[in-house]
């Protein structure tokens, strides 16, 4: 299992933590899904090769909420 911490702006409460954790639990390859209302964060396991990153992000992202991309480095 891989694991990812993605910043998400946007999330504000229960529902919106249920909406994006129901969103990225539904993608084939995701373990578990962890959404921080504090941190802005969500913390998804996924297998490796399973899947891509922006699937994860577009999964969000369709739900309402931005991904805050951050250069590398
Ligand atoms: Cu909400």
């Amino acid at each position: 299992m891989n694991s990812r911490i993605i910043n998400v702006a946007g999330m504000s409460c229960d529902h919106c933590k249920m909406a994006v954790t129901r969103a990225v639990s539904a993608l084939k390859g995701v373990g578990s899904v962890e959404v921080s209302l504090a941190d802005n964060t969500v913390r998804v396991e996924f297998e490796e090769d399973g899947l891509p990153l922006e699937a994860i992000e577009q999964a969000i992202e369709s739900q309402g909420y931005e991904v805050v991309r951050r250069a590398a480095g």
